[in-house]
């Protein structure tokens, strides 16, 4: 152990980490030595330690150790729960009472229409409305969901990429009708179109134009909103579709630098773009692995920048990784739920340690329901602990210098790097993105994971390794009638008030914008995008209208289904799925063909890893899978089902759309000789609901892939009997 003076000498050495510290100890209004805290014991602890010839310091190039010198021990990261649900008055109300309680800044959650385009009113829309986060349909959605909510001070975070231009307008329209002008934003759009098309799916158009929407986007907040972030670049919805660590890291910097590269073909200042880009990250189980991803992601965020722009930028600001943490939510298990409390805890401590800026923790029970008010408690007061009884706050980077984390750093730094340069070699993001190299990687790590949880190699408690467990756990439903009955109204209203004509000539100039072939980036042209939608979003055309719009010019993006076929078998241990195989072999003597199963999502719940990954692992059996679209109708579903007479259908679900359309999918099939299963998260009060209106089987988080084979060997079997 160095002795204390030893470590203070070596403090005083670190110049640069000392100026930066004082600057930003000034900003937050203290000084570096009052960040000098004392224990019970008299112990005296300073912001940040160094070794002794060790000059890599938090707030200093390349950030390893942290975006700030004197991070928490100033300013204690933002706690930002992520939520939104049935209606924006109901919204508003959950977001006044966190903040009352603590939470300190603002994550809005829209509901899966909304991220798609849709109107509430939509066909398409019907049986997803305020499920899965708000609906926003016009400004006025907006001016509800902050109402009483000052936001020159609150910071606002939106999760929002396919519609992200009608929703950006409306949210700047709205705070300038509430008296904050666009300069005074504060917050972050997430904007980040490239990992839509590889794993979280709410993309509405193709790539071109898509990223075409978010380099005006880019622009118009270098030029308007010097305060907000206009992309937050995310790698948490990879690691969520199975990614592992240093797929999840390079994937994120790679699409970060597209963003930058596209940024500056189009002339943007990309000292102001880049000081105001932000990313986002998860948090998954394997501590010392995570702490050390954000570790790893500033370092190679800062050198990649400087080695591809370094010639262009001049803001010290520039270079800095600045990140928003989710724990996981696939880590969370529907079995023995309050486990997910010590999860949780134990991921955003993993965050904290790695230097996050702001943070969700996750409600215990969302692997069965959205949060209930009593767990979205627990969770805010998860980071509040953390923040203010733990002490994790008094020192920065405080791994910094462990030999086991400098080294675990420096392996994920490699292995990043080595797949960044698989990137470049296919000619950048966009390129592995479009070609689904990059969404089949993800997709073999997920499969590969499953692999070794059904086989018991990685155990995960609770769920495989014991034979009893308990959901006993009360969930929220979202019982949206009356909430979505207002919500049309109010709809009704607005467009029966507006002036029709200002809108056709709004959206006329967003259309012919749109279809521009010159670069509309810059803030000043008032061909950008987000200056058009703005003038739409002031005469109170919709989001569904402003989609529309855009689906005129640029169309629409159809992805075709995928399966990485072949590596669940490769994870799987050697000869563990000898008897299914032989079912099945057996099943295809008997009827002159294998069991075939159609694995399909309805509605607009885009969540693909647990469709994805039973159909690749099915075809590793030995069933034949056909694998549907995403966002069908239930009777689009059911003709396609009759189309290939399949036996089974088996619906995907995550976002709570099962209760109006997986009884639609099964009336659809009524009287066919084909079963429906059902596979997801799928509250147990849900189930007999389910069963009552004809489905088979439902299969919550945490089936094996054997037993739903199983399962679906039986169902295959009854149906040709049938
Ligand atoms: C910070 N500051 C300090 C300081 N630390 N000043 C002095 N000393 C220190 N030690 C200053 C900063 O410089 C900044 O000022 C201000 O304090 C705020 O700090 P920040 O670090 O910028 O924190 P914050 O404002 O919270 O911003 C954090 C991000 C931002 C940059 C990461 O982009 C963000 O909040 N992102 C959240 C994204 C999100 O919520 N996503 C949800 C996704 P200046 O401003 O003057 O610089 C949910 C999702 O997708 C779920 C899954 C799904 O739906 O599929």
């Amino acid at each position: 152990m160095r002795s204390a003076r030893a470590l203070r000498r070596c403090l005083t050495t670190t110049k640069d980490w000392r100026a930066v510290a004082e600057r930003e100890a000034k900003k937050a209004g203290t000084t570096l030595d009052a960040l000098t805290s004392t224990t019970k014991e008299s112990l005296e602890i300073q912001p940040c330690y160094f070794g002794a010839d060790d000059e890599a310091a938090p707030g200093v190039f390349p950030y390893r150790r942290g975006a700030y010198a004197t991070m928490y021990a100033a300013k204690p990261w933002t706690v930002r729960q992520y939520a939104g649900f049935s209606s924006a008055e109901e919204s508003n109300a959950f977001y006044r009472n966190a903040v009352r309680e603590g939470q300190q800044g603002l994550s809005v959650a829209f509901d899966l229409p909304s991220h798609r385009g849709y109107d509430s009113d939509h066909p398409r829309a019907q049986g997803d409305v305020g499920l899965a986060g708000v609906p926003v349909d016009t400004v006025e959605d907006f001016r509800t969901l902050f109402d009483g909510i000052d936001l020159g001070k609150m910071s606002v975070s939106m999760t929002m990429n396919g519609a992200v231009l009608p929703t950006l307008a409306m949210f700047i329209v709205a705070a300038e009708e509430s008296g904050v002008s666009p300069e005074r934003l504060k917050g972050t759009i997430q904007n980040d179109i490239l990992k839509e098309f590889m794993v979280r799916n709410t993309y509405i158009y193709p790539p071109g134009p898509s990223l075409r929407a978010t380099v005006d986007i880019m622009g118009f907040c270098a030029g308007h909103l010097p305060k907000f972030h206009s992309l937050s670049v995310s790698g948490y919805h990879m690691h969520e579709a199975g990614a592992d660590a240093a797929t999840e890291l390079a994937f994120t910097i790679a699409d970060g630098l597209e963003y930058v590269r596209v940024a500056r073909e189009a002339s943007l200042d990309l000292d102001a773009v880049c000081s105001r880009l932000s990313f986002f990250f998860a948090m998954g189980m394997d501590h010392h692995v995570e702490i050390a991803k954000l570790r790893a992601a500033r370092q190679l965020w800062a050198e990649e920048l400087k080695k591809r722009h370094g010639d262009v930028l001049t803001s010290e600001k520039a270079f800095v990784l600045r990140t928003h943490v989710q724990t996981s939510g696939y880590s969370l298990t529907a079995q023995d739920p309050l486990n997910n409390v010590a999860r949780t805890a134990l991921e955003a401590l993993a965050a904290v340690h790695g230097g996050a800026q702001s943070l969700h923790t996750n409600s215990y029970d969302e692997a069965l329901a959205l949060p209930s008010d009593g767990a979205a408690r627990v969770a805010r007061d998860t980071q509040l602990l953390l923040q203010k009884e733990s002490g994790v706050c008094r020192v920065a980077d405080p791994w910094g210098g462990s030999f086991f984390m400098e080294a675990l750093t420096d392996e994920l730094l490699v292995k990043a790097r080595e797949i960044l340069a698989a990137v470049d070699v296919t000619g950048g993001m966009l390129e592995h993105v479009q070609s689904g190299e990059a969404k089949r990687r993800i997709e073999a790590c997920a499969a590969r994971t499953q692999a070794r949880v059904d086989s018991g190699e990685d155990i995960v408690v609770g769920v495989n390794d014991r034979t009893s467990s308990s959901s006993d756990v009360d969930v929220r439903i979202v019982d949206n009638s009356k909430a979505l009955a207002k919500q049309l109204a109010r709809l009704q209203k607005v467009r029966e008030t507006r002036d029709s004509k200002r809108c056709a000539e709004a959206l006329d100039a967003l259309r012919r914008s749109a279809a521009l072939e010159r670069s509309t980036a810059s803030f000043a042209d008032e061909d950008n995008l987000v200056a058009r939608a703005i003038e739409c979003a002031r005469v109170r055309c919709t989001l569904g209208e402003m989609s529309d719009a855009l689906r005129d010019v640029w169309g629409e993006h159809h992805a075709l289904p995928t399966a990485a076929v072949g590596s669940y078998a490769a994870a799987a241990p050697d000869g563990s799925l000898d008897a299914l195989r032989e079912e099945c072999l057996q099943f295809e003597e008997r009827e002159g063909r294998r069991p075939k199963v159609l694995i399909a999502k309805v509605g607009m719940d885009g969540h693909d890893r647990g469709a994805n990954v039973v159909a690749a692992g099915l075809v590793d059996l030995g069933f034949e899978v056909v694998s549907g679209p995403l966002f069908a109708t239930p009777e689009e579903v059911a003709a396609m089902a009759l189309e290939h007479e399949v036996h089974v259908v088996g619906v995907s679900t995550m976002a709570a759309g099962h209760r109006v359309l997986v009884p639609r999918v099964v009336e659809a099939l009524r009287g066919a000789p084909i079963a429906v299963v059902v596979g997801g998260v799928v509250p147990e009060s849900d189930r007999a609901a389910l069963h009552a209106a004809g489905v088979a089987a439902v299969f919550g988080p945490g089936s094996t892939l054997p037993d739903v084979a199983r399962v679906l060997l039986k169902e295959c079997e009854s149906e040709r009997e049938a």
